[in-house]
């Protein structure tokens, strides 16, 4: 089914500024649309996010010359070929942007023709895009696991402010038989953590994400605490029912050689920072880690992946690789990791990002797809290539509606399935 026209505008993202949404119609009349998120600690391999830059509108951050860009440049190419040709239309915009991280057109410009094109085959073939992708990859899959719950419930970091240094902490679903009871026991477990989180006389207004972002915290690892104390009082065992996930974000308190806990008033070297996450595996159920270091500070991470076995926790890179499959491979040949974060918009084709899961899967690593801190919006496509690909999490914030759109489309989909 040949593509008839393609179309973007701008709309508004969770954090109040622009994302662009494309609408692509079939000749069947079906259509796709497809609105792009974009993260606040974006790692500095992604794609490019192209903004406008003029300070006349949004304060520089409108999509205006993405959107021309998918408009004009774009949309003729790409009009009148196969919508079922989804890894000729990714190749066809990547070689007319000609650029290694998609600077010239936008890696958000292209993604959102290659998530719209792929949305509208859905449509038209009358399946789950989840179905859809798993056949038009030719992906081996027969659903019988789907993603679990792997919910920021404390977000600090660059998603908010005067909290802890380390970016997020999450409740992972373990032993849930279903996504709906996994979801079930770490929203409870959330909620159970508001009256901890009182009782301590934290605030619990929410951050970026929807989790809780307490000011005044007094250190890095309490949190730990709060959440062990959280998932006991809702009725499940810590290690057990539900792990600890962390994402420390690193990159974004690496300077100058140094990791900077502002919180702690400490300045940790990487061998140093990877002994005071030791102490942290030796005291609370964490089950996975990700971006333990900074995204170029290649030495560490295979000393930290060391650590990790040690413990039985994942190592996860997400700045690090970036969803690219040439970063994944270096850092499966340097060891330095054994899971990887999945965006699409850290790559900018829904075939490139196919590939790197592809990739991970080959050398047994676990895939977790996440949601973008600051400017999220409903598109939920991220949750169909996660069931698509057979990944093993969803990293998604446990309230407002641009997070829970994501767990109840994996719901919907289990009752699908
Ligand atoms: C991360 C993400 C999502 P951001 O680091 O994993 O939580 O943050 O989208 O701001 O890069
Ligand atoms: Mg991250």
């Amino acid at each position: 089914m040949k593509i008839k026209s393609i179309s973007s505008y701008e709309i508004l993202a969770s954090g109040g500024y622009p994302t662009l949404e494309t609408r692509v119609e079939l000749e069947s009349g079906e259509v796709g649309v497809a609105s792009i998120p974009y993260g606040v600690s974006a790692g500095s391999h992604e794609a490019t996010v192209l903004l406008d830059g003029d300070m006349s509108r949004y304060n520089g951050k409108g999509m205006l010359k993405a959107i021309a860009n998918v408009n004009d440049i774009i949309a003729p190419e790409i009009i009148g070929m196969e919508g079922n040709d989804q890894a000729a239309i990714d190749r066809k915009m990547i070689e007319l942007d000609g650029t290694e991280n998609k600077a010239k057109l936008g890696g958000n410009a292209i993604l959102s023709v290659s998530l719209a094109v792929a949305k509208a085959m859905a449509n038209h073939k009358k399946v789950g895009l989840y179905e859809h992708v798993k056949e038009v990859f030719e992906i081996d899959n027969n659903f019988t696991t789907l993603p679990h719950p792997m919910m920021v419930v404390i977000e600090g970091g660059k998603h908010a402010d005067d909290t802890t240094d380390l970016q997020e902490y999450c409740i992972s679903s373990i032993s849930a038989d279903s996504v709906k009871e996994g979801v079930r026991h770490v929203i409870e477990s959330y909620h159970a953590l508001k009256k901890i989180l009182k009782k301590n006389n934290l605030s619990t207004n929410v951050g970026n994400e929807g989790a809780f972002a307490p000011n005044g915290i007094p250190s890095n690892e309490a949190p730990f605490e709060y959440i062990v104390e959280a998932i006991k009082a809702a009725g499940y065992t810590p290690g057990e029912d539900l792990a600890i996930s962390m994402d420390a974000a690193a990159t974004e308190f690496y300077k100058d050689g140094k990791y900077d806990l502002a919180l702690e008033n400490k300045q940790l070297t990487s061998d140093e920072i990877i002994a005071y996450y030791e102490e942290w595996f030796k005291k609370y159920p964490i089950a996975t880690f990700e971006d333990s270091h900074d995204e170029d500070d290649w030495e560490a991470w295979p000393k930290m992946l060391k650590l990790c076995e040690k413990y039985h926790v994942e190592l996860i890179g997400d700045d690090l690789t970036v969803t690219n499959i040439k970063r994944l491979q270096m850092a499966i040949d340097k060891k330095a990791i054994s899971s990887i974060l999945i965006k699409l918009n850290q790559i900018g084709t829904l075939t490139e990002t196919v590939q790197t899961c592809l990739l991970a899967r080959e050398h047994n690593m676990m895939t977790v797809f996440s949601h973008r801190g600051g400017g999220e919006t409903n598109d939920t496509a991220m949750v169909d290539v996660a069931v698509a690909v057979g990944s093993s999490y969803i990293k998604v914030g446990p309230t407002r509606g641009e997070r829970i759109s994501k767990y109840n489309r994996l719901m919907e989909i289990e009752r699908e399935l």
